[in-house]
């Protein structure tokens, strides 16, 4: 079965009319929203993300040489790259994300003699810049198809670990491991409890709706990216507070070392501590609450996230604490953004029934405020990237 019938045959019809053939083998994965635990994972911590029901969807077939054609229904040209030459400094735009897969591969060990070249055509239909990880979902379905076509070996662990380093070195954004272990790992109806350190997951079922409730995304249309600005002057922050307080990552801290933080540092680095670790206990709090109680309990805990992240962290923006505290007042029994911030998207746990009522009042509030028109969801969580069949 496909994932997602209607974006299956978009790739494979686009393939064909940007080729003038048909593909042989066919690939997806998803974006992901994460539920809890933001801008933990590059300081050793734990987050619980899930892989939801937008994808990124690509159509391939095999070539005789050794040359890459990409196209896709988000750039006007196709990409075309010569797998020996592909490199750091080979790549750019969009198509770092795909391409710099096969520069990582091969960092990571990969031999690439055996390899041979493909045309590809990518279709998707998660929103770009509205921190649902596009981008993410571009590398790891790039990256399980070279893996199983050119049949690299690596584990889906590896994988993320890959998409993350290509994401690092090639695009050039700081950004941690969270969004590829989702995209690649994700499972139906589940969150995937990652720890950061030992990147140890596990699957936890979610069981939305055993209580009756739905995940909707708010996405304010605010977009944002992590290569720049405050993403990489929050790691900075952060890697400032461990220096400083003499760990090897805020993971090693407990709300025991909070006292001591004040003391010895100045008050906006401390904020930024206090959050990794008050963030990281919500996130196993949240894991403990879903295993004993189910979906209800947890809303408190998204709740307390959302201030953390807005006051502490400092990196909501107005749109989205409006998009918070409106779903709050509508119903949802949870609510905070989501992702790295700075725009993107919020999420709300809410009863099924009551999701026209709150994109009814996030549609007013945000019109009120003077936003720009947000979009309102529902996502499920889904199964990570596959190999799709063709039909
Ligand atoms: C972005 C990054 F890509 C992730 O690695 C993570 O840090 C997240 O922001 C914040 O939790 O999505």
């Amino acid at each position: 079965m496909t994932t997602n019938t209607a974006l299956t045959s978009a790739a494979l019809d686009g393939f064909s009319e940007r080729f003038g053939t048909t593909a042989d083998s066919l690939w997806s994965a998803p974006g992901r929203v994460n539920l809890i635990g933001e801008h933990t994972d590059y300081n050793d911590g734990f987050v619980l993300p899930f892989a939801i029901d937008r994808r990124t969807v690509m159509a391939v077939r095999r070539r005789d040489d050794r040359v890459i054609r990409i196209a896709t229904t988000f750039a006007p040209d196709a990409v075309t790259a010569d797998i020996d030459d592909i490199s750091p400094s080979a790549v750019s735009g969009w198509s770092a994300y795909p391409l710099g897969m096969v520069w990582g591969a091969r960092e990571f060990g990969a031999v690439l003699d055996g390899a041979f070249g493909f045309d590809a055509s990518l279709v998707s239909d998660i929103p770009v810049g509205a921190g649902l990880s596009s981008s993410a979902a571009l590398e790891s379905v790039f990256g399980l198809a070279i893996n199983e076509l050119w049949g690299l070996g690596f584990d889906r662990q590896t994988l993320a670990r890959i998409g993350q380093f290509n994401e690092n070195q090639v695009v050039g954004a700081p950004t941690g491991i969270m969004d590829q272990s989702a995209s690649l790992l994700g499972e139906a109806d589940s969150v995937v409890l990652l720890d950061c350190r030992s990147l140890d997951a596990s699957v936890i079922p979610l069981g939305l709706s055993d209580a009756d409730l739905v995940i909707a995304v708010i996405d304010t249309r605010v977009t944002h990216e992590h290569a720049t600005g405050g993403y990489a002057a929050r790691r900075a922050s952060c890697e400032l507070g461990a220096r400083l307080l003499g760990v090897t990552s805020l993971r090693d801290l407990t709300v025991d070392d909070l006292p001591r933080a004040a003391r010895e540092l100045d008050d906006e680095t401390f904020r930024r501590v206090r959050h990794i670790i008050t963030e990281n206990v919500r996130v196993l709090d949240t894991v403990r609450a879903l295993r004993d109680h189910g979906a209800t309990a947890i809303g408190p805990l998204l709740d307390a996230s959302h201030v953390s992240m807005r006051d502490d962290f400092e990196i909501s923006v107005s749109e989205l604490d409006l998009a918070v505290s409106t779903a709050q007042a509508h119903g949802a029994i949870g609510a905070r953004m989501t992702g790295g911030g700075f725009g993107g998207s919020a999420i709300a746990v809410i009863a099924a029934s009551r999701v026209p009522a709150l994109r009814e009042a996030v549609d007013a509030a945000f019109a009120e405020a003077g936003f720009e028109h947000p979009d309102v969801f529902v996502v499920t969580p889904t199964v990570g990237a596959v190999r799709e069949p063709l039909g």
